[in-house]
């Protein structure tokens, strides 16, 4: 039995498209606390951080490259990292987007200053800094940020410094790289599965190494963006990529995570109800945390 603490963060600032500040209310919808509270779970729900309306945004002076929302966002990650301070130590977080940059708030509340583990489920590896990002958005940026690479501002957010290293992080599911977060992956010794590694290697053994690099950690977070899954199934969501993980890959990651007993944050992000098909994609992603969090068939 754990005490979940469920934090929402309705952020769409960190790219263009709208319908990502939905996700909270649809992964709620999805019946996420009384799915955990039936597997034997105490489930505390901490409210939404608040997020400025992009509308109310409009005079923010705009920064070259798309950056223009970055104070806004800067803020909205550190209110997030305060509010998971408020929940007690041994809560497992888990914090729903919004888009992916919010993050940068959620690995560093969820870390309480200590090394953590990061666990990277996701299409793309968000290892953009605003001079290798083709698109300015800073959904794109938060691992990179994460780990002390590109703006001050991001990276020195709420303390000073990188709240990750490289080599404490594991992307999986990748399958959309641009060229200078290559060069970057590379140079920082990430550790990266893409899906070609999915299919050659399969979930069991890539589990399994995963679970061997983080024993021993206090902290273990996983960062599940809803584009992993395979847009057939998981449609809505805003930068899909064909080619993605299985509805059982994606179970079976969640469940041999939950064997290997390393895990202690959580995030589900990029969720985008307005382009999704009946909340399926919300649906998916509370039953993703429920396999995370120990649910059993046998
Ligand atoms: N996400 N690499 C692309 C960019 O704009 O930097 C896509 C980023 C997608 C971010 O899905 O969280
Ligand atoms: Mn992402
Ligand atoms: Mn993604
Ligand atoms: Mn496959």
């Amino acid at each position: 039995m754990k005490d979940i603490g469920i934090l929402g963060v309705p952020m769409d600032l960190g790219q263009g498209r709208r319908g990502v500040d939905m996700g909270p209310s649809a992964m709620r919808y999805g019946r996420l606390q009384e799915v955990l509270e039936g597997l034997g779970h105490r489930v505390h729900d901490y409210g939404d951080v608040r997020v400025p309306v992009v509308e109310s945004l409009r005079h923010a002076q705009q920064e070259p490259g798309g950056m223009g929302y970055l104070e806004a966002i800067r803020t909205v990650c550190l209110d997030t990292i305060a509010a998971i301070d408020q929940m007690p130590a041994e809560v497992f977080p888990i914090v729903l987007g919004g888009d992916h940059s919010i993050a940068m708030g959620s690995v560093t509340g969820a870390s309480r200053g200590e090394r953590i583990g990061v666990i990277w489920v996701d299409a793309h590896a968000d290892f953009n800094t605003p001079e290798t990002s083709p698109s300015g958005n800073i959904h794109g940026m938060p691992l990179a940020h994460l780990c002390g690479l590109g703006d001050p501002r991001l990276v020195h957010l709420g303390r000073p410094g990188a709240k990750v290293r490289p080599e404490d992080v594991v992307l999986i599911g990748i399958r959309s790289l641009d060229p200078g977060e290559v060069r970057l992956l590379r140079e920082r010794g990430v550790m990266v599965y893409t899906m070609k590694e999915v299919d050659i290697q399969g979930i069991p053994a890539i589990a399994q190494q995963v679970a061997a690099k983080f024993k021993g950690f206090s902290r273990v977070h996983v960062s599940l963006d809803a584009d992993v899954l395979d847009p057939e199934i998981a449609p809505g969501v805003g930068t899909p990529v064909p080619g993605g993980l299985t509805y059982r890959e994606a179970h079976l990651l969640m469940e041999l995570l939950a064997d290997a007993r390393i895990v202690t944050s959580l995030d589900m992000v990029e969720v985008n109800p307005i382009l999704d098909i009946a909340n399926r994609t919300a649906k998916i992603m509370v039953e993703l945390a429920s396999s995370l969090l120990g649910k059993k068939i046998y």
